[in-house]
């Protein structure tokens, strides 16, 4: 089973979601594929650049894109949606960790910036 480890590092420049405080509370989710399941940060409360520094390990049947979104919890109520980006993991390296940033679509502004490393498929060294 294709199995990718996702250091998410940071946000940045991220979109107002909750306008009476001028902020959002940000987390970033992940899935391979548009079928798998999404694999979830943690929440970082009023924070347009917040800081995570985690793990995650992604998993899916089949070897695609890498989507990840960006969400404002919201404790009332749905959450709002922050912007996404799509990355090409076909051709990473295997076990050789790939640092990126990504810009978010969708939405005003906003990058994320990930550390990602195919475990068990990728381009041999
Ligand atoms: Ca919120």
């Amino acid at each position: 089973m294709p199995t990718l480890i996702v250091t998410l590092v940071h946000a940045k420049d991220l979109a107002i979601r909750d306008p009476i405080v001028k902020s959002s509370d940000p987390y970033i989710k992940f899935r391979i594929g548009t079928k798998s399941e999404w694999v979830k940060s943690s929440v970082v409360n009023k924070n347009l650049n917040p800081v995570y520094n985690e793990k995650l390990t992604v998993t899916s049947d089949v070897v695609d894109s890498l989507y990840v979104e960006v969400w404002d919890k919201d404790f009332i109520g749905s959450d709002d949606f922050m912007g996404w980006a799509e990355v090409d993991i076909v051709h990473l390296k295997k076990k050789k960790p790939t640092k990126l940033d990504l810009t978010l679509k969708d939405t005003e502004s906003g990058q994320v910036t990930v550390i990602l490393q195919a475990e068990d498929f990728g381009v041999d060294n």
